[in-house]
């Protein structure tokens, strides 16, 4: 267990009086086999279960009751069976006892409790579920079919999780830096290796894989590494790594306790950038940076963003690219061309933190709607920064063959739009800088107390010397 049984304990205490009524069930995750029952995936418990509890163990739920403040945690006791294969393990009690929690039980009791609750009208609030053995028991536990599972979880306990995960507390953010000296080490081989003779993406994928195995628990997601960075999720392949080209490793760690890191660098595998490769890759810096003075409690990350994109139409103006009226260019949505995703997503125990309770929960509210138009609509987070939320920060400039034919023949944004330059560069690639902001007080700091080189002189004195 990570943090103090009083940690744990008071969250539950915040969560039962966010939620009020009813009772809450938190689902822990199974193991997950791949290819037969004993041979599983890694094994990775639910975030929210996690928080809740600080429990890792699979086959676990917990149960609190709103109004008697009851908690029950349950599960079975593994027997000798288990225990000669997987070593002794704590009992139920004992967990129970470390989180803090009265009650503990079998299975069985998980579906009396419900059915209790049921039967007395009350409510039953539940996450959305994303495993489908979830979705299976809980039809078994409430009777709701998987189809309607989503629209079934509890609005109240989906405001109430994200209302408290969404701001990390100082005993998180040292868990996060943690997680951010992972994501050094990860990319500060990678970069190394993409000038090395022979190197292939695959191998810079394995050798991040084994970083953050060894150092934490696993990759926070399947690590991003690819000479065709304007495939947003290129995953390695054998390709042998090509002087002239750029390498986008896109990565993260992730600690044995669950906290996670996200960063992306873009290298030049010949060691130094070429004028035109540095043309653009010096945008990328300036919009990656501006979000640093932007950030700050109180402003919509969706104008952070927005900045962004008005610098990044300038600045594509100056090199020929785009032309017209910067607002009305951003307005129209005519930079997505170029950067078709958001500036960034909440990241804590989840890479893209919370996403599966819905990113119109998460990174927007009442005030701060998502959009619908192309590019805009990808911003994860959108709302206004308090303290102690983490974001990334991960402006990009891709040049995707396939979009610039599609927006060319419909003469999408061809006012602002210079196609015939545009079209030169259908041969470079994608470029993206992404570190991890924590806001603070009086503005942000990026998480990791030592920054991977990203500035283009810093690049190329490092992956040289
Ligand atoms: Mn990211």
């Amino acid at each position: 267990m990570l943090f103090s049984t009083n940690t744990y304990v008071e969250r539950r205490a915040q969560l039962r009086k966010l939620v009020g009524d009813g009772i809450i069930v938190l689902m822990g995750n199974n193991e997950c086999p791949y290819n037969y029952p004993a041979n599983t995936y890694k094994y990775r418990q639910d975030s929210s279960f996690l928080y809740f509890t600080g429990q890792h163990r699979d086959g676990l739920a917990l149960v609190i009751d709103c109004e008697s403040g009851v908690e029950t945690l349950i599960g079975n006791d593994i027997d000798i069976d288990d225990i000669i294969w997987t070593g002794p393990v704590p009992s139920m009690r004992d967990m129970a006892d470390e989180s803090g929690i009265a009650e503990t039980g079998p299975m069985n009791e998980l579906a009396r409790l419900i059915s209790l609750a049921k039967h007395t009208g009350r409510k039953v609030h539940f996450l959305p579920p994303y495993r489908h053995d979830i979705m299976i028991q809980l039809m078994d536990l409430t009777g709701i079919h998987p189809r309607d599972q989503r629209a079934a979880a509890s609005l109240d306990l989906i405001h109430a999780v994200v209302k408290l995960r969404n701001v990390k507390t100082a005993e998180e953010v040292e868990e996060l830096e943690r997680a951010a000296r992972i994501g050094y080490k990860m990319h500060t081989t990678a970069m190394r290796l993409a000038v090395q003779e022979g190197v292939t993406e695959a191998y810079i994928g394995g050798i991040l894989d084994g970083i953050a195995a060894s150092e934490g628990k696993h990759v926070s997601f399947p690590s991003i590494v690819s000479m065709h960075g304007e495939v947003l999720h290129g995953f390695p392949s054998p390709r042998p790594l090509e002087k002239g080209r750029l390498l986008l490793v896109d990565a993260g760690g992730e600690t044995r306790e669950g906290y996670c890191s996200d960063h992306t660098r873009t290298t030049p595998i010949s060691g130094t950038y070429t004028q035109r490769q540095r043309d653009i890759y010096d945008i990328v810096v300036d919009c990656h940076d501006l979000a640093l003075t932007e950030a700050r409690p109180g402003v919509r990350y969706m104008d952070v963003h927005l900045a962004v994109c008005r610098l990044m139409t300038e600045r594509l103006k100056a090199l020929g690219l785009m032309k017209g009226d910067v607002d009305a260019a951003v307005a129209a949505g005519a930079h997505a061309l170029f950067l078709p995703h958001g500036l960034g997503h909440s990241m804590g125990m989840d890479v893209h933190d919370l996403e599966g309770l819905g990113q119109i929960n998460v990174g927007y509210d009442e005030e701060t709607r998502p959009s619908d138009q192309f590019g805009l609509a990808s911003l994860r987070f959108g709302r206004r920064l308090e303290v102690g939320n983490v974001v990334t920060d991960e402006p990009g400039i891709y040049f995707i063959p396939d979009l610039i034919d599609l927006w060319r023949s419909e003469g999408t944004n061809r006012d602002f739009l210079n196609f015939d330059e545009i079209e030169k560069f259908k041969d470079f690639g994608g470029i993206r800088i992404e570190d991890d902001l924590l806001i603070t007080p009086d503005g942000c700091r990026f998480l990791g107390e030592e920054r991977i080189p990203y500035h283009a002189k810093d690049v190329e004195a490092f992956v040289t010397q």
